[in-house]
């Protein structure tokens, strides 16, 4: 179906972006801070550390500003949970909740809504010695970090977002360099979604405080979503696109809105006894979570078709946040060749984007608020300073027509918050892989001067949110 009318977007738009602290903040271990799991991680070859990243928290006031200047509705950021508690539970930071006063008070003032979320990637290193989410006490962790965050913030943040891309953690955590498994385990399987579950209560219980303490606040999950593909109409990669939508999507967005575990997982976990224990009071807290939205990052579909292994070799782990793998008789992840990929060879599908939010809408009838999509791309900074990124323009301006295609197909969305709004470090690929709309002058080893330039794209969405999403031309 191809509209001839277009539906506007929202007059209340959230147009704005998104980054994570341990890739934006540096000052790692400034002011009290205690180490997180990507402080004490091994950095992968040829990357530089996380103690500056993009140095935001000495420069959030010159950021902000000029997020101010493209118009942003919103800036969805994470809090540091070691900023805030050095050791992760126990003793309070004053200097970590100074911080984020500054910088929740920062966008205020400027009329920008801070969207927080509250787990990127970054378990105390203290909590993560601990077994991280593979402890039965993270949940309580979890919860007693999210209560200081209300208590501190809540008068004055309306959007908040719980953890992550959980799926992702639970897909690829050790490559993302978190989410460990114990020496000797014997069932990987039922090890990684025992930590998943943990997630799953944290959450549930996490959103269920938030409307106890905030009445008046929105939150909701952010996990990675995108679409699976059949590879042909063979009924057997139907089956299998099945498979892996279930095990990537739907299990984190059953339970986070419906609070029950998605069939065709539980019944996988079970052939392979690995299905998580619950403790008392588990079943009522999913059952008693209600997202007011949700949150989602996309930033391509996954083509599978059937696969004929039977090895029972599988650990259910993938490379990364996109790129895929197979899992013996579930799936086998494939190429689109209907796709151009990025410099960084990951797919790109601004139609696969619509189609994503169609679905989403239709099975759990919630505005969706994206938290994340964006391009990975080696950016040049020429000598009189700016940064011809049309590439990443390309991108955006066919990523949101789709998102307009979708509200007019009916979907409600509150926000649009691309990664990311100022370059970053990457999860995986360091500095040289940029997303922002504002360049950093600094390479992966060598700070340079740290300064801010305005890339391209950040003239062109400015002009896109004072249109409210209707000039889209470059
Ligand atoms: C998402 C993460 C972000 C960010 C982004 C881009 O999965 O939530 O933290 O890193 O992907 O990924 P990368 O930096 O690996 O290109």
């Amino acid at each position: 179906m191809k509209h001839k009318r277009l539906k506007p977007f929202p007059k209340d738009f959230l147009w704005g972006a998104s980054s994570s602290a341990y890739q934006v903040e540096g000052a790692s271990l400034e002011d009290g801070k205690g180490p997180s799991c990507q402080d004490v991680k091994e950095i992968p070859e040829g990357t530089s550390d996380l103690k500056v990243c993009a140095d935001q928290y000495h420069r959030y006031k010159e950021d902000i500003a000029l997020m101010a200047e493209m118009g942003f509705k919103s800036y969805r950021f994470s809090i540091a949970w070691t900023r805030i508690l050095p050791k992760g539970t126990g003793e309070v930071n004053p200097k970590g909740i100074e911080y984020y006063n500054n910088l929740i008070n920062e966008c205020l003032k400027y009329g920008i809504e801070p969207i927080i979320t509250m787990f990127h990637f970054d378990m105390p290193a203290t909590l993560d010695e601990r077994g991280s989410w593979g402890n039965p006490d993270s949940v309580q962790w979890f919860v007693d970090f999210a209560r200081i965050l209300y208590e501190n913030y809540g008068d004055r943040v309306k959007y908040w977002l719980t953890i992550n891309e959980q799926n992702v953690l639970t897909l690829s955590g050790p490559v993302i360099g978190t989410l460990h498994l114990p020496e000797n385990c014997t069932n990987v399987l039922k090890e990684i979604y025992q930590q998943n579950h943990h997630m799953l209560v944290a959450q549930a219980k996490a959103m269920v405080l938030c409307h106890e303490m905030l009445p008046n606040a929105k939150i909701g999950p952010a996990p990675n979503i995108s679409l699976v593909y059949p590879a042909t109409c063979k009924p057997e990669d139907v089956i299998a696109a099945q498979n892996f939508n279930a095990i990537r999507n739907w299990l984190y967005l059953d339970m986070a809105v419906y609070g029950i575990y998605n069939a065709i997982v539980w019944s996988w976990l079970e052939e392979n006894d690995a299905t998580p224990t619950f403790v008392p009071g588990d079943k009522e807290a999913m059952k008693n979570a209600h997202p007011d939205f949700i949150g989602f990052n996309y930033y391509n579909t996954a083509t599978v078709a059937a696969s004929d292994l039977d090895a029972a070799e599988e650990t259910a782990l993938m490379g990364d946040q996109q790129s895929g793998r197979e899992m013996a008789g579930i799936f086998k992840q494939v190429d689109n060749p209907n796709l151009p990929k990025t410099e960084f060879g990951w797919e790109i599908d601004p139609v696969g984007f619509r189609a994503t939010t169609r679905e989403m809408y239709s099975r759990y009838h919630l505005p969706l608020l994206v938290t994340e999509n964006g391009l990975g791309a080696y950016d040049t900074l020429t000598e009189d300073g700016k940064v011809h990124d049309a590439y990443r323009i390309h991108y955006y301006q066919d990523h949101i027509r789709q998102i307009q295609e979708s509200i007019s197909d009916g979907t409600e969305f509150l926000g649009y918050n691309p990664w990311s709004a100022i370059d970053l470090i990457s999860t995986h690929e360091g500095m040289v892989k940029r997303y922002g709309f504002i360049y950093v002058d600094r390479d992966e080893f060598d700070l340079k001067t740290l300064d801010r330039f305005r890339k391209d794209s950040f003239y062109w969405y400015k002009k896109v949110i004072a249109s409210n999403g209707e000039d889209l031309s470059e």
